[in-house]
C-alpha cells in the first residue's frame, strides 16, 4: 500500500544511505559509544563534524530520506503534503540571523553560521508522530535547544519559550492564504525547552535540513505532535506568559498548547491511538509521549493531561 504522492519503495531497493545510517548506528551501539563515528555535512562548503549520541540512538528502522523530503507538512508553501518539496527551491537560508529576545539579560541576535558553531553537533535518531497520525523515524543534527538558551541567560520571569517562523510571501507563497495566522508561532514551557531532548535542529541524514524540513534551523520536540516542531525559525522569545500559538488560533479544541503525545486523548475528529510509520502498510500503536515518557513524563508530575491537552 502506499500513501497518497508516495511511491511505495520495497524492501529490496531501499537506499544505500537508510542502510549505511541504520548499521553505522548499530555498531555504535555495539561499541557503547566508544568510537565516535564522524558525519560530514557541508553547510555553504564548510563541512560540519558530528558526533552520534547514542544515548538518544533508536532501534527502530529509519524512514527512508525519499519519505522524510518527500511527504510535508509545511503550510507556508503549500497544504498538501507534496507541495512544500516542489516549492521549497525558493526559500533563502543565507544570509539568515535568529534574534533571541524576551525575559533574557543578554537578548542577542545569532547569525546561523555563529549557530552552527555554538555547541558541538550531534546526530541523534528521533521518532517524530504528527498529529495526522503518520510517523518517521529520523537521524537528526543539532544540539539541545537549552544551549543556545544558557547563552542569552534567561531571567526568572521567563516561564515560556515562543519560536516564530520567517515571514515572507515572497519566499513563502502559501502566506497569501490565511489557513492559519502567520508568521507560524509556537510556544514551550521553559522547563520544556531546556529538557535535553529539545533539540535545536541543522540537518538531517548528514546533511543540511532540506528546505521543506525547515532549514536552515528548527526545532525538534520528539515527545510533542509535530506541529510543535517549528520550521525555519527567525525569532525566539522568552516570555512570562504562555504565548498563543498559530494552530491554537485555528483550532482551541482540537491544538491545545502542550500537545503531548497521548494515545488516550483523541483529536476531535480522529483516534489517536494507532499511526502508520511512512513507508509501511501496517499500523503500530503510539505510544504515551511518543516513546520518551521515561524522559519527560516528570515534567507534567501532577497535571490533568486530558484537560492539558
Ligand atoms: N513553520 C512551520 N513549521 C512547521 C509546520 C508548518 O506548517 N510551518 N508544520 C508542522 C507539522 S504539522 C509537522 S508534522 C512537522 C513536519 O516536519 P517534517 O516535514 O520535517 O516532517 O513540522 C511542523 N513545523
Ligand atoms: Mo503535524
Amino acid at each position: 500500500m502506499k500513501l497518497p504522492g508516495i511511491p511505495a519503495i520495497p524492501a529490496s531497493e531501499i537506499t544505500p544511505r537508510e542502510l549505511f545510517y541504520q548499521r553505522r548506528h548499530f555498531m555504535q551501539l555495539a561499541l557503547g559509544g566508544s568510537a565516535a563515528l564522524l558525519a560530514g555535512a557541508a553547510v555553504g562548503g564548510e563541512k560540519l563534524a558530528s558526533s552520534l549520541s547514542e544515548a538518544y540512538g533508536l532501534t527502530d528502522k529509519l524512514t527512508p530520506l525519499e519519505d522524510v523530503s518527500q511527504y510535508n507538512n509545511f503550510y507556508e508553501f503549500d497544504t498538501s503534503k507534496e507541495g512544500p518539496a516542489k516549492m521549497a527551491g525558493r526559500l533563502k537560508t543565507r544570509p539568515w540571523t535568529v534574534s533571541v529576545e524576551g525575559e533574557v539579560r543578554k537578548p542577542k541576535q545569532f547569525a546561523i553560521e555563529d549557530l552552527l558553531k555554538l555547541a558541538p553537533m550531534q546526530e541523534r535518531i528521533y521518532r517524530l508522530r504528527c498529529v495526522e497520525a503518520w510517523s518517521m523515524v529520523i537521524p537528526w543534527l543539532g544540539y539541545p535547544l537549552a544551549e543556545l538558551l544558557k547563552q542569552v541567560e534567561p531571567t526568572s520571569d521567563a516561564r515560556f519559550v515562543e519560536f516564530v517562523s520567517l515571514h515572507d510571501p515572497e519566499q513563502l507563497p502559501g502566506q497569501r492564504r490565511a489557513v492559519l495566522e502567520w508568521p507560524y508561532r509556537e510556544g514551550l514551557r521553559i522547563d520544556e525547552a531546556m529538557h535535553p531532548l529539545a533539540l535545536l535542529t541543522f540537518g538531517l541524514y548528514g546533511e543540511v535540513l532540506p528546505n521543506q524540513n525547515g532549514a536552515p534551523i528548527r526545532i525538534v520536540v520528539p515527545w510533542k505532535y509535530g506541529f510543535k516542531s517549528a520550521k525555519s525559525i527567525v525569532k525566539i522569545r522568552l516570555l512570562k506568559q504562555q504565548p498563543m500559538t498559530s494552530w491554537m488560533q485555528a483550532g482551541p479544541s482540537e491544538y491545545g498548547f502542550y500537545a503531548n503525545v497521548n494515545p488516550e486523548v483523541d483529536h476531535p475528529r480522529w483516534s489517536q491511538a494507532k499511526e502508520r510509520r511512512l513507508g509501511e502498510f501496517l499500523k503500530r500503536p503510539t505510544l504515551p509521549f511518543n516513546g520518551y515518557a521515561e524522559q519527560v513524563a516528570g515534567l507534567y508530575a501532577g497535571m490533568d493531561l486530558t484537560k492539558n491537552f
